[in-house]
């Protein structure tokens, strides 16, 4: 385990990023012709997907250095022969469903143990009310799911929940059905299903909250380079800062407004981050110039919380090591993510000597109390064991993670990344 205060210094790739790199494959699986995807994120939840659609009967060569995706159109998919299993990934499995609800076979689709207990009710309502035969196979509204293809009618759905994940369900089901579907949003959520689709030629555009997709495009194959994960740059974002005496550059992140929140906080909390070299065609990037700082509290609410939400447990490290009080709400949705990420963040950061009480929809954090090292138990949940990775190099004494390997499903050079920083 890491235990060191050595500054961080030095220059940064971080690999593509997790949300792009599943809609590359599943959007190339549905195009005709074959799409190239560079810089694809090697994590186990992208590779769960890539299993998925192999298992539908779509080619696919993963040669590391780029992603060959051989499409076969809208109505090219196969039955497959066996349950598909999605891993961990709440993308993989909300996504497919909205695809495999238009299908002319049936399906089991399941993952791991954190994935069964995570809801599905928020994609199968939707679905269902689209014509969807979609059921849980254990009668808790999670997976394994049961979906039996069907055909599908465009609605006007109201989502209680700001969600990309039930957004592009549904979008993708749109696809395939009878007229024009549309989906309004509390808040908006990540619009990379929106920007990629239209890049393969769907009919789809946004109208404030909502976006609207006209059935049956001709999808054709695409080059795609994926960006930096920014959800994954936050890790370093936060090391950099708060290491005294770091100065890192961190290249090529994706800077969608709709991500970038984490910037935002930053920057607001009294983080020294300049953006170099900003690329606004396509997913916006920059490189990002971070050097240590003093960070303050702030209050984080409102309609920021979905462009950071899983930056939420390594911002909740920042707070600790900040000077005053942040409070952050309206973010009930980090209880349904791949742990209760409120819970586990005020048990691990307690255990670890900080002041944090938990609230129904966030926490509120004293920062500034020493950490000391402690025992993190990781509950299946890769940004809990990086997040806690980078509070132990803040912490006195040791600090174990129960599984550290759980930062492969996101970012499987995480631990490597960070020494090298570090030499
Ligand atoms: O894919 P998964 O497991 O749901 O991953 C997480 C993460 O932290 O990596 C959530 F736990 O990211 C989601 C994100 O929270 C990825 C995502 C997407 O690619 O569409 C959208 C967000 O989820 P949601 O439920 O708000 O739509």
């Amino acid at each position: 385990m890491l235990n060191k205060k050595n500054p961080l210094k030095g220059e940064v790739t971080i690999p593509g990023d997790k949300s792009i790199s599943h809609r590359a494959v599943m959007f190339g699986a549905l195009a005709e012709g074959t799409t190239e995807v560079t810089n694809f994120l090697q994590g186990a939840d992208c590779l769960s997907t890539i299993d998925c659609f192999r298992k539908l009967g779509i080619e696919i060569d993963n040669t590391k250095e780029r992603i060959l995706i051989h499409g076969k159109g809208l109505h090219g998919l196969k039955a497959p022969s066996c349950v598909l299993d999605a891993g961990n990934s709440g993308t993989t499995t909300r996504l497919i469903s909205g695809i495999l609800a238009a299908q002319d076979f049936e399906t089991t689709l399941t993952g791991d143990a954190s994935i069964q207990k995570r809801p599905m009710r928020r994609i199968m309502e939707p679905l269902s009310m689209m014509g969807a035969d979609i059921t849980s196979v254990n009668g808790n509204d999670c997976a394994p799911l049961h979906i039996k293809g069907a055909p599908l009618h465009g609605i006007h759905y109201h989502s209680k929940v700001a969600s990309a994940q039930v957004k592009s369900a549904i979008l993708l089901a749109g696809l395939y059905a009878d007229g024009e579907t549309r989906v309004t949003e509390p808040t908006i959520s990540r619009n990379h299903s929106e920007i990629m689709l239209r890049y393969f030629g769907a009919d789809i555009h946004t109208e404030d909250k909502t976006a609207i997709i006209q059935p049956n495009p001709l999808l054709h194959g695409q080059k795609i380079t994926v960006p930096g994960d920014i959800s994954s740059a936050a890790y370093f974002i936060a090391a950099g800062l708060l290491v005294p005496g770091s100065e890192i550059l961190i290249k090529n992140v994706g800077i969608n407004p709709t991500r970038d929140g984490i910037l935002k906080v930053a920057l607001s909390m009294g983080g020294n981050i300049t953006l170099l070299n900003e690329n606004y065609d396509g997913e916006p990037t920059a490189d990002l110039l971070v050097k240590s700082s003093e960070l303050h509290g702030i209050t984080i609410e409102g309609n920021i919380i979905p462009t950071l939400i899983d930056e939420l447990p390594i911002i909740n490290i920042m707070a600790a090591a900040a000077k005053g009080t942040t409070v952050i709400k309206d973010a009930a949705e980090l209880k349904v993510k791949e742990s209760n990420r409120i819970d586990v963040m005020v048990e691990n950061l307690t255990a670890m000597g900080a002041d944090i009480t938990g609230t129904d929809d966030g926490m509120i954090i004293e920062g500034g109390k020493p950490l000391h090292g402690a025992f993190i138990k990781t509950y299946m949940d890769h940004r809990i064991a990086m997040s806690f990775t980078v509070a132990s190099l803040l912490a006195d004494g040791e600090t174990t993670l129960e599984d550290k390997e759980l930062a492969n499903i996101s970012f499987p050079t995480f631990y490597h990344d960070l020494e090298m920083l570090q030499k």
